[in-house]
């Protein structure tokens, strides 16, 4: 095995009960380098059964770690962070080869993830209920308990911050977590589970069950012993997973992704907007479910942004991630064929190509590489200007007045991140309350200090929401108290 971690000594097996197991049916799956396609590691795929003991692990784990004086979950919380943060660089070097993205991206994405479990620890001792006022003979109050058991289908895009992302609430709040990794993308998740042991998680709170979709995924999904179930990933999976979690009537947070526009008004900054929306697009790969993958500008500034565009994009060095490029290859195969049928689509009636459009070997890679592409003159109904690429794929589309803007800005049926630039603040103001969007950056795009930022989607996007105060709603029920009080009786 090529991979090298901290230890020098990769956890390649499931992760139940603080143990490493391989899978009750022995099966196996490959995880490959995308630069490369070389094998990274061959890592245990979990069966139906697995899932289950480690969902019923989990069970047991879960009554201990609620009856944990919240300020010690809270705390052990807080040493998982300084563990992944003292594990920084080959957290980083190893989510960098198995995802593919540049290095830095990937070391932004391990400080993420350490932020996550120093704010979710932070807040494990205040989730306070309320008191309500009724009457002089009752006292009404309301308590915030956890859930019990809850689950985590996780993709390969962002794994260890999307692994943070939904374990470091539901942990505060007195859950135990079953997460389920993506096949192609594993090795970073294993590896938080094995350090929040060694951090001081008790065993069985965070148990890792990575395995194919369709088998360990479908079967956490449809599982009638857990009580909620945090999914990201494509829309149709999505619908899957829905499907399977109404049976068993189990709450759900979806995060499916999106159509992400930045509008682009005609008093724009184009020094600043520039930089930032070639960087919403690239930044791995255009693999973000909150990617900028439209760009909506006013026909007065077209022609200058798309020069500029285009001189940005030519500037963009490819590699293999850990290399530190700023575009590394896709994830995978299957990915590229994805993103090549898009291009393929788009070239004819659809969109002008201005530059880019194909895959690439850069230094004789043979990984997944495609080059940064410029989409211009986007009818906007194409379907490159509707569903998602997940890839380097910009589509420049041109209005008139604000009404066109934002029509469509809200045409696709997607709505989770829009970016508004113009130095106006009255329109932008104007505009952030029409967008039927989940966040709305102006004069930026995803900000710094996202991890208090409320996040998730409005219609196709998904629903609940992660990320902030409001992802406790989310892994937390609500018990409502009325005490009655005897009337005095003197
Ligand atoms: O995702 P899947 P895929 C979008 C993106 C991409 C497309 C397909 O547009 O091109 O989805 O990617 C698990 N029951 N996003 O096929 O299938 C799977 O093992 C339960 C957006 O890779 O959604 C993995 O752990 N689980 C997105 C997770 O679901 C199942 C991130 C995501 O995989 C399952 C990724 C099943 N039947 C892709 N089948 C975002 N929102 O950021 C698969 N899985």
């Amino acid at each position: 095995m090529s991979v090298t971690t901290p230890e020098d000594q990769l956890p390649c097996d499931l992760l139940i009960d603080g143990r490493l197991h391989p899978s009750t049916t022995g099966d196996r799956f490959t995880v490959v380098d995308p630069a490369t396609t070389e094998t990274l590691a061959e890592v245990a795929a979990a069966a139906p059964d697995d899932v289950d003991r480690a969902v019923e692990v989990a069970r047991r784990a879960q009554a201990a770690w609620a009856q944990l004086p919240p300020r010690r979950r809270g705390a052990l919380l807080v040493d998982v962070a300084r563990a992944i943060r003292d594990r920084a660089d080959g957290l980083a070097r190893l989510e960098s080869q198995d995802t593919g993205k540049p290095l830095r991206q990937a070391s932004a994405d391990v400080e993420v993830a350490a932020q996550y479990f120093e704010f979710y620890g932070g807040v494990a001792d205040k989730l306070y209920g309320d008191t309500i006022p009724l009457d002089a003979q009752q006292f009404a109050m309301t308590f915030r308990e956890p859930l019990g058991v809850t689950g985590h289908i996780i993709p390969w895009n962002y794994p260890l911050q999307i692994s943070a992302r939904t374990t470091a609430p539901s942990l505060a709040a007195g859950n135990a977590c079953v997460v389920k990794p993506a096949e192609e993308a594993p090795l970073t998740t294993l590896v938080l589970g094995q350090l929040a042991l060694d951090a001081g998680l008790p065993p069985g709170v965070l148990n890792i069950v990575p395995g194919v979709g369709e088998v360990a995924g479908a079967h956490l999904a449809s599982s009638d012993d857990i009580d909620h179930l945090s999914f990201t990933g494509g829309l149709d999976t999505g619908r899957r997973v829905m499907a399977a979690a109404a049976r068993n009537v189990k709450p759900i947070t979806m995060e499916l992704g999106g159509k992400s526009p930045s509008i682009v008004l005609p008093d724009a900054d184009l020094d600043r907007a520039v930089p930032t929306i070639t960087n919403a697009i690239l930044q791995n790969g255009g693999q973000t479910c909150s990617a900028g993958s439209r760009v909506i500008v006013h026909f007065t500034r077209h022609d200058e942004l798309v020069e500029r565009l285009v001189d940005a994009f030519g500037r963009v060095v490819l590699g293999r991630g850990t290399d530190d490029p700023d575009l590394g290859p896709l994830i995978s195969n299957a990915q590229l064929e994805r993103v090549v049928g898009h291009l393929t689509d788009a070239t004819g009636d659809a969109a002008t190509v201005v530059c880019g459009g194909h895959p690439t070997h850069p230094d004789g890679l043979e990984g997944y590489f495609v080059e940064p592409t410029l989409l211009d003159d986007v009818d906007p109904g194409a379907r490159v200007a509707q569903e998602e690429v997940f890839g380097p794929v910009l589509t420049v589309l041109r209005y008139g007045d604000e009404d066109e803007a934002v029509e469509i800005a809200d045409g696709t049926p997607y709505g989770l991140v829009t970016a508004i630039w113009t130095r106006d603040v009255d329109r932008a103001m104007r505009l952030a309350r029409r967008v039927r969007s989940g966040q709305v950056y102006v004069n930026s795009y995803g900000a710094g200090g996202g991890v208090a930022l409320p996040f998730g989607g409005y219609r196709h996007s998904g629903f609940g929401r992660e990320k902030g105060m409001e992802a406790l709603a989310e892994f937390t029920q609500v018990k409502t108290v009325a005490v009655a009080v005897r009337p005095d009786e003197a």
